[in-house]
């Protein structure tokens, strides 16, 4: 019985966390690939070194060759430019544009069959860009965000409500940006909604540094982003795909017509299972959250646009 491949393209920051949460929640050998010579080598030597030490087996191997990635079961993708102080995740339009379309090129040729989560940012846009150039089945290639927007939701909730991050479910939905759609009325602590529990004066900031959480990051390091949640968050994505766990996640996904999206990628909740994105759930929302996603799917359309397909 073969173990898993799971190829990271892309082996910096978030690169590195996404290697070990792998190699520690055994989902199967790991190839991390990366430009930059032997860094990728360093690291996966450094992480193998690490097995005995907490009884990993599996195997991992650091290259900067693309072809490394053959017959891989899923591609994370994390290669390019992260944000500056200052910048906006829409300013890493062009540089990782370019950056992306040469990987999809690569996950084409040489792992048509992969489950394609892609990282990098601007995240909606580049999904896209990535489905388009490898020309993957769409089911088979999703943009992580949701889960980690969600996820940083979830996370300030539980710490105004003084509950374990258990107890909270949320859901932030449209393009990964300042536009995101924290969904309040499908938010709860255990089932009771958290509009019962919260005033709209407590709950509104909250939402708001939910929309702006990754520059607080940049701001606070200075030379680059988020990388522990997000790698966490695209590992969730993974086993849902690798074990079949058909989890409902908010996940960047195609649509054609769901959401009055149609040929995008947009954040909305979706079923990941053995098939990819084996179902878009469509859910009902109130008038104001209607709006803002109209206004996220927009943002994530004019970006799109930009795109020199
Ligand atoms: O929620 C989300 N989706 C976001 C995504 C959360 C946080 C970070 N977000 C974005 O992920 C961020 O704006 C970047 O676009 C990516 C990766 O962030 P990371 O922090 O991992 O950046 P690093 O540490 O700079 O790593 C990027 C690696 C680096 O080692 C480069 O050498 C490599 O990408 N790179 C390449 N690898 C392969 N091929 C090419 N062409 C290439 N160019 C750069």
């Amino acid at each position: 019985m073969k173990r898993n491949k799971i190829a990271l393209i892309g082996s910096g920051n978030i690169g590195t966390i996404l290697a070990l949460l792998s190699v520690l929640r055994n989902l199967g050998d790991v190839v991390m690939y990366d430009i930059v010579e032997g860094m990728p080598q360093g690291k996966a030597l450094d992480l193998s070194h690490l097995m005995p030490v907490l009884g990993c087996d599996c195997e991992v191997v650091g290259t900067n060759n693309i072809a490394d990635i053959k017959d891989a079961n899923v591609c994370i993708v994390t290669s390019g430019l992260p944000r500056k102080p200052g910048m906006t995740r829409d300013d890493l339009l062009k540089v990782n544009g370019e950056i992306i379309s040469g990987i999809a090129e690569s996950i084409k040729e040489y792992a048509p069959s992969a489950f394609v989560i892609v990282i990098t940012n601007p995240l909606d846009a580049m999904a896209y860009l990535m489905q388009k150039r490898s020309g993957l089945p769409a089911n088979m290639v999703v943009g992580m965000a949701g889960v980690l927007d969600s996820s940083r939701y979830r996370f300030f909730l539980a710490q105004k409500l003084q509950v374990s991050v258990n107890s909270v479910s949320a859901f932030v939905l449209g393009g990964h940006g300042d536009t995101m759609v924290p969904v309040r009325s499908y938010t709860n602590c255990a089932g009771i909604p958290v509009s019962q529990l919260l005033s709209s004066e407590d709950l509104s900031p909250i939402e708001e540094r939910v929309k702006k959480a990754g520059g607080e990051i940049v701001g606070l390091l200075k030379t680059g982003s988020a990388f522990m949640s997000p790698a966490a968050s695209a590992i969730r994505m993974a086993e849902s795909y690798l074990f079949d766990k058909k989890e409902l996640l908010p996940c960047s996904a195609y649509c054609s017509g769901e959401y009055g999206a149609e040929n995008i990628y947009l954040g909305v909740p979706v079923i990941l299972g053995a098939k990819g994105v084996e179902k878009i759930v469509e859910i009902a929302l109130t008038d104001e959250e209607k709006k803002a996603l109209e206004k996220s799917l927009q943002a994530v359309q004019s970006l799109v646009s930009k795109l020199e397909m």
